[in-house]
């Protein structure tokens, strides 16, 4: 039986992986570790243990491994790009020195670890249309490098010390559940918000750009999936490309438009993010993690999309 702690368990991730691993593992085997006293959500809180865990307190860290006995840790505590430009030195702090604390606890403890990556790891010189798993990578936002070194470090933990850590590239995420906070791809889960609330939305990137995206219920299902694999069959181990979908803005609001014929779409581009968005891939080849560890997507465009509308009737009635 596993023993999970997930870092970062009140975020966009956290939120709602926290739940489908209590599902599938027992309530009581996955302690929810958030930086705020209180979970945000009351189905976080009444569904098993919830603890203040800082990746930054590694004592704090370590006392709640001993406690919990844990052997794996979902570490998903980071800030996300937009985020990171505006405070580089913090972005540096919480998405390295936070993972260099559980990689450290980890291999004390002896303990797997999902880390995940993005596309931010991509630059400008990488191949924009079906970016290979292996290719050029030299991202020009702090983000970026940081989970690039991110990667690395886990590569690192895994080769020197035979650390059992895994993780993947994640596009940006779409769900009805947990807002996103501070991403380039955000404008992808606002516009379902706007679209229902107020049938018009401004989006802060141009209608043209490209970029992968993933409905998270695709994204749990990678993560749970890789940490499932026998690690015989892991020859990347870290980093995985996975992709679902790869849309633009005056696509997915095309998409929308089927649901809610009213709906109007304006631009009022934010040079930060949009120069972000283009150093970014148009869309990723995952096939690498398709061969090592079956992965496969269930939501495209139309799916996810009628699925996002359903459910956000529901929940904002
Ligand atoms: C962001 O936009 O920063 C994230 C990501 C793609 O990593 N959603």
């Amino acid at each position: 039986m596993k023993n999970i702690l997930v870092i970062g368990a009140t975020g966009q991730i956290g939120s709602e992986l926290t739940l489908a691993l209590r599902d599938a593992y027992g309530s009581a085997n996955v302690v929810a570790g958030g930086h705020k006293r209180k979970p945000s959500s009351e189905k976080l809180q009444d569904s098993g243990p919830y603890e203040i865990a800082d990746c930054l307190a590694p004592k704090v860290l370590a006392a709640l491994i001993e406690k919990y006995k844990i052997d794996t840790i979902y570490h998903l505590a980071a800030l996300l790009s937009a985020t990171s430009e505006k405070n580089p030195k913090l972005a540096w702090e919480v998405n390295i020195q936070g993972l260099i604390n559980v990689l450290d606890l980890a291999k004390s403890y002896q303990c797997a670890v999902f880390f995940p990556s993005s596309i931010g790891v991509f630059g400008d010189s990488t191949p924009k249309d079906n970016t290979p798993q292996d290719t050029i990578q030299r991202p020009s936002t702090i983000y970026g490098i940081t989970k690039l070194t991110g990667e690395l470090l886990c590569d690192y933990y895994y080769h020197k010390y035979n650390l059992d850590v895994r993780g993947v590239r994640y596009p940006g995420l779409i769900s009805y559940e947990t807002l996103p906070g501070g991403g380039t791809t955000d404008y992808a889960v606002e516009i379902f918000y706007e679209a229902l609330a107020h049938k018009e939305y401004t989006c802060f990137l141009k209608e043209d750009t490209y970029l992968d995206m993933m409905y998270m219920p695709d994204a749990l299902k990678a993560a749970m999936q890789l940490m499932e694999t026998e690690s015989n069959r892991l020859i990347h181990r870290n980093g995985y490309n996975v992709s679902a979908m790869s849309f633009s803005p005056r696509e997915i609001f095309g998409e929308i438009r089927k649901w809610i014929p009213e709906f109007k779409i304006s631009y009022e581009i934010d040079p930060i993010r949009q120069s972000i968005a283009d150093s970014w891939p148009n869309s990723m080849d995952d096939n690498v993690a398709r061969q090592e560890w079956g992965w496969q997507p269930e939501y495209d465009l139309p799916k996810m999309t009628k699925d996002m509308i359903e459910k956000l009737k529901l929940k904002l009635k």
